[in-house]
């Protein structure tokens, strides 16, 4: 297991980068506060998925900020990644563990409350409530968790609980009260226009609201 005390998380989506290019993006968002990231391609071939990982990953370790590679276990073990974030229909999490080391930062999506007690959930670094609120960026979703249920899955599981889906400025302090330990987005900070200051103050509702 993993020590997971992160709390702003970017998700890469080049599609909402507004043009600009991806490691701008990235870069001037750990600057502003994000301290972990997921490589999130899921149009791209591997060869070039291990491409940018390997770029991605350079400019994080100037940071010292980790990679996760989201749904693609031979993208993270060649670009040696941290981790790795699957779904519930992706490679399973104790699937994941039996093939990669036990020091792999392992994220697993929850949609129904069902997966809190299975084996996969218990094998996993953190949760993530997947989407706390709904949105275009990934609209294939089952759930929408709302605040009530941030705190229902606070109370049943002790593991760090990640919250993301149209996660903003104006609502990341209710999240966090509510009980998430870390706030992930995609487009609050890819298609700002400053991702530096977009990160700068989500952290800092971040920071505010924990008790
Ligand atoms: N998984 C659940 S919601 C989501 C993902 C990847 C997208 C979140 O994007 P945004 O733009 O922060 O709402
Ligand atoms: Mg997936």
């Amino acid at each position: 297991m993993n020590p997971f005390d992160y709390h702003l998380y970017l998700v890469t989506d080049e599609n909402a980068c507004l043009g600009r290019d991806l490691l701008w993006v990235v870069e001037e968002a750990v600057k502003g506060g994000v301290d972990i990231v997921q490589l999130r391609e899921k149009q791209m071939d591997s060869a070039a998925f291990i491409t940018r990982a390997c770029r991605l990953k350079a400019l994080l370790d100037k940071y010292n900020v980790p990679l996760i590679i989201n749904d693609n276990l031979p993208v993270a073990i060649a670009a040696d990644a941290h981790g790795i974030h699957v779904g519930n229909s992706d490679m399973p999490p104790v699937t994941v563990r039996s093939k990669w080391n036990d020091t792999a930062i392992l994220g697993y999506s929850i949609e129904y409350e069902a997966q809190l007690g299975t084996a996969h959930a218990a094998v996993a670094d953190y949760l993530a409530l997947s989407p706390v609120f709904s949105t275009t960026t990934k609209t294939d979703t089952v759930t929408e968790w709302g605040l009530e249920g941030v705190a229902r899955i606070r109370q049943l599981t002790g593991k760090p609980l990640v919250a993301i889906g149209n996660i903003s400025a104006d609502n990341a302090g209710a999240i966090i009260q509510a009980g998430a330990d870390c706030l992930a987005v995609v487009s609050a900070i890819c298609s700002a226009a400053s991702p530096a200051k977009a990160a700068e103050a989500l952290r800092e509702k971040i920071i505010q609201h924990k008790s």
